[in-house]
């Protein structure tokens, strides 16, 4: 293990799914010789696809650790997924990485994917370099890639090498960085330095010279130097690559095929050679100020992962961002003040772990069955209370309501739920009082699939995804007046009350309600949003002032359970302004009763309108999808508000009801076959349409019968 935080690189394998991610780590992993065998995720035998669903969906899902010994240095490698369904798995892997590799696919250029992921690596400032893989790929188009990746993440692209012979012949780079040609043999690894061949001389020449250039720009000195002499020495040329990706200034473009283990090497080489160490990196953010990666500084952990491991139990991922962190040590963890001891520190190759005594400054590590420790959590040495920025993980994007086949099963559902939030913070639950449904917010269809997956799998209690009900507003469009008795004369004590109620839409700076007497007012602001004004009007004590809030009581339980779908009722002036009482039988129930009634009752004269939430919604796709989702939304009551194009992607913007997105993920999926993405914000509430209230209103209707029954 390295002792020295400069001979140490975090970097993390990004990009679209199945452009080659895991297949790159494994042919690292076997250049390095980590391994002495590459496995295929075909087969299903890769170091990083190693749980269950990963190697039956030949896809990653989670984020993976692994790390080699190259040269001096010690490389850890993080794979991620390639669908942002998954984007808590990439985002608290680039908190820890110091280099973003983006790996694009030769056969199908820039892809959606690629895209999100770029724009959270800027967001995040990480450093980067791009691989364009799968150069042995039939459908491989080097130039059109670049092109594509130039005009979509601009003029700092900079390729330093390309294949000589694109497709299923491929086994050879030019590299302009240093000049010379690779040649492959099948089995790929360790290549044949030649002479460019005279063909490529001018193509590999003038990339040369703009790899210097872009160089130079980084350093004052080398500028002068570039000026004067028209080129940089090796030494002054590393450096200014150093400067250039460390300031994210100039970010490399490679070539390979990871598949037949091309071009790997190389890559490996330039990592160490050129890429930032985590000492070359900005200091850590903290709540109270900044912290260097130093050797010597205080002893502190950042856990940026947790995973439950059957048999195993919790297993904490984590950054030394500062001192040297040892076995046996004691540390604190400073958001919840628990001392955890370290009894036991690793290292990680995917699954596998392996024991090591100390771990330095900008290295990434492993620890099992902390005690109340969780991701997000930073630990330090006592009397250095640090906390480093959190990861910000982003609003969930759907929603699904849950159950399970029986009541009992219920808490253990929850509890297997909160169980997973523990490994993943953008899954989210929601136990809704107003929509009596217990809800799953996820990122995507297949975010909430994984979790159905791991719940029944794991947990062994079986989920099912039912439809979310919509979390309507009801309120009215014009004045009515009304009047209810509440008569009820049983054994004991009756019941008498009779309330002259007038209800209105309510809105901002209304004038006083006309020709009545206004003794006292409330506006109230309603948890759900909007307001209740209760106005009482009486004169001549019709109705004794004690029994107005009992009044409004019983027009508040109306405006919890609205008239028309049970929903919040909302922007409602209710004027008391007459009455009758009995001296016996009128009480607080009573004129609750009346109350309620009489409200139920004027609400249903008063033009009734349920209002349905709309939001905003995002969609990013290529432009040859466009038209079908575009046909899609047509048929749901989508209203566009806009379309930005930017290279070959569209930006579609639209408001929608919520009650026309449900399933939305999945659909758009099988629409672009994963070639668009989107978002959506709630925005307001607006009219549902005269149809579909009717419709609403029945099938509430239907719905009550059959609960009464
Ligand atoms: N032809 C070819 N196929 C590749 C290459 N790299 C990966 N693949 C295939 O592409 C698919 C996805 O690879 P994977 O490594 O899982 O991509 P990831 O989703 O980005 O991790 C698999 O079937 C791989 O065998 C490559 O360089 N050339
Ligand atoms: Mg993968």
């Amino acid at each position: 293990m390295s002792s020295n935080p400069k001979l140490i690189r975090n970097v993390v394998l990004l990009g679209h799914s199945h452009s080659g991610k895991t297949s790159m780590i494994e042919a690292m992993l076997y250049e390095a010789k980590a391994i002495s065998r590459r496995g295929t995720v075909e087969a299903g035998n890769t170091v990083s696809d190693f749980t269950e669903i990963e190697q039956e969906r030949s896809a990653s899902l989670f984020s993976k650790l692994m790390h080699v010994s190259w040269k001096d240095s010690k490389i850890n490698i993080i794979d991620t997924p390639g669908s942002d369904d998954f984007v808590g798995e990439i985002l608290s892997s680039m908190k820890v990485a110091d280099t973003g590799i983006m790996i694009l696919n030769g056969a199908h250029g820039v892809e959606v994917g690629t895209e999100i992921i770029w724009e959270y690596k800027e967001k995040l400032g990480l450093p980067g370099m791009f691989v364009i893989n799968q150069c042995d790929h039939e459908k491989c188009d080097f130039d059109t890639t670049l092109e594509q990746a130039k005009n979509r993440f601009g003029p700092k692209l900079i390729p330093f090498q390309y294949p000589l012979n694109p497709g299923k012949s491929f086994n050879a780079i030019i590299d302009a960085l240093r000049m010379v040609m690779y040649e492959y043999s099948p089995e790929g690894g360790k290549p044949t330095k030649k002479e460019i061949p005279d063909s490529e001389k001018a193509r590999a020449n003038a990339m040369h010279n703009a790899i210097v250039e872009a160089a130079a720009e980084n350093d004052d000195t080398l500028m002068e130097h570039f000026f004067e002499s028209g080129t940089l020495d090796e030494s002054e040329l590393a450096d200014g690559l150093r400067k250039g990706i460390a300031n994210q200034s100039l970010f490399p473009v490679f070539c390979a095929s990871s598949y037949k283990n091309m071009g790997t090497g190389r890559i490996m080489g330039f990592i160490n050679d050129i890429c930032p160490s985590p000492a070359e990196r900005p200091s850590a953010k903290t709540k109270t100020g900044t912290l260097d990666v130093n050797a010597a500084g205080p002893t502190t952990i950042f856990i940026y992962k947790t995973f439950s491991e059957p048999k195993v139990g919790r297993v904490s991922y984590f950054k030394v961002f500062s001192g040297k962190v040892k076995t046996g040590d004691e540390l604190i963890n400073n958001h919840n003040r628990v001392h955890e001891r370290l009894n036991q520190i690793y290292v990680s190759n995917g699954k596998s772990r392996e024991q090591v005594q100390e771990l330095v400054a900008g290295d990434l590590g492993v620890l099992v069955k902390m005690k109340d420790s969780h991701t997000n959590n930073t630990l330090s040495i006592k009397g250095h209370e640090i906390e480093i920025d959190p990861i910000h993980f982003p609003e969930p994007r759907i929603r699904t309501a849950i159950s399970t086949e029986n009541k009992n099963d219920l808490e253990k559902l929850i509890k297997a739920i909160h169980d997973l939030q523990e490994e993943d913070p953008t899954l989210i639950l929601e136990q809704s009082q107003r929509l009596h449904q217990n809800l799953l917010h996820g990122q995507g269809q297949m975010h909430l699939d994984l979790v159905k997956y791991r719940i029944e799998k794991l947990h062994g209690v079986h989920m099912d995804f039912i439809k979310p009900k919509i979390p309507y507003l009801e309120t009215i469009n014009k004045l009515a007046e009304t009047s209810y008795r509440h008569k009820k004369q049983s054994g004991g004590s009756g019941q008498f009350a009779e309330v002259h109620m007038r209800v209105e839409p309510w809105n901002e700076g209304m004038p006083e309600p006309a020709g009545l007497n206004v003794r006292s007012k409330e506006v109230e602001e309603l948890p759900w949003g909007g307001k209740l004004a209760f106005y009482w009007c009486i004169v001549g004590g019709s109705i004794d002032t004690k029994f107005s809030s009992a009044i409004k009581k019983g027009v508040m339980n109306k405006m919890i359970e609205g008239p028309l779908t049970g929903s919040y009722c909302t922007n409602i002036r209710v004027s008391i302004f007459d009455g009758k009482m009995h001296p016996v039988d009128s009480n607080d129930m009573a004129f609750q009763i009346a109350g309620m009634q009489a409200f139920r009752e004027a609400f249903h004269v008063a033009a009734p309108q349920i209002m349905e939430p709309i939001y905003d919604l995002e969609i990013l796709c290529n432009d040859d999808v466009m038209g079908d989702i575009m046909g899609d939304l047509q048929t749901r009551r989508a209203i566009i508000m806009g379309m930005d194009s930017d290279g070959h992607y569209q930006m579609i913007k639209a408001r929608v009801p919520l009650s026309e997105m449900h399933n939305y993920s999945s659909t758009l999926r099988s629409l672009t076959q994963g070639k668009a993405k989107f978002s959506m914000k709630m925005s307001d509430y607006a009219a549902v349409p005269p149809d579909a209230q009717q419709k609403l209103i029945h099938e509430y209707k239907e719905h009550s019968k059959d609960s009464e029954e």
